[in-house]
């Protein structure tokens, strides 16, 4: 790792994960489903019988927000322990804070394990997300720039995609971004723009009305999946039912 730059390594590491596990998904883990109250033991359990499900048919997981202000940071630090060899972990705080901020959430996720953090591109690199870029520098972590978003009032945020690919792409520690499969010429228009060196990950297939496939077709490397997989009865079934489709793609 040392000769190669952060987002070579990173790059690198997903897609062999990509080869390795033969699919395209990132499950987004929002929600503990089918478990009553805040029992963390139960939540934590409830979780594992999920991961041990879908794990050898998704690439990684993204964890955000939602986990952490329903079940705090303690059952996401012994989720990720015991699944990080075997899954890429990320971390969507969607950053957009000043860089000192943003640094103490940085420095505290990835101790905790997760490998790449998302941020958002839209706040700027000075004195902004520079403040994560530090400290993933600092330990060799990789950073994800949110570039445009899935949902309609996105379209302010979405006419600046051009101008964010263009502030991070050169900054070593960002190894890609996030693009929406809601709004595919985006993704086309970035992997044109970028070229193979990047990671391209999307949300907005499934629940929210992309078809699944949809933003790998357009050029994305993986397709980020919540609620069709965490709120199925049959997760396992599910995620070998969207692998078969994802197969055809490659
Ligand atoms: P679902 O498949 O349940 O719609 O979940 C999509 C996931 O992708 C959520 O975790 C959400 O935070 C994330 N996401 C999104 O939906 N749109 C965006 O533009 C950016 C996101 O990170």
């Amino acid at each position: 790792m040392s000769t190669m730059s952060l987002r070579d390594y990173w790059v690198k590491t997903v897609r062999e994960k990509i080869m390795e596990k033969k699919s395209r998904i990132v499950l987004a883990l929002d929600k503990i489903p089918f478990v009553e109250g805040f029992d963390e033991e139960k939540l934590y359990s409830k979780c594992v019988d999920l991961l041990k499900a879908v794990e050898p048919f998704i690439v990684g997981v993204k964890v955000g927000l939602p986990l952490v202000v329903n079940y705090g940071f303690s059952l996401i630090e012994k989720i990720v322990q015991k699944y990080r060899k075997r899954l890429i972990f990320i971390y969507d705080g969607k950053v957009a804070d000043v860089a000192h901020v943003n640094e103490v959430v940085a420095k505290r996720v990835y101790e905790v394990g997760f490998d790449l953090i998302i941020v958002h591109g839209m706040v700027g690199y000075e004195g902004g997300v520079e403040g994560v870029v530090n400290v993933a520098r600092s330990i060799g972590k990789g950073i994800l720039v949110l570039a445009a978003m899935s949902h309609r009032g996105a379209i302010r945020l979405n006419s600046l995609t051009m101008d964010i690919l263009t502030e991070f792409c050169d900054v070593e520690g960002v190894v890609g971004y996030v693009l929406p499969a809601t709004y595919p010429s985006l993704i086309k228009i970035a992997r044109e723009f970028l070229g193979e060196d990047y990671l391209i990950l999307s949300p907005g297939v499934g629940a929210q009305g992309a078809f699944f496939g949809t933003a790998v077709m357009f050029g994305a490397d993986l397709e980020i999946i919540g609620r069709s997989i965490y709120e199925s009865s049959v997760p396992r079934e599910e995620v070998i039912k969207l692998s078969k489709i994802y197969s055809r793609l490659c």
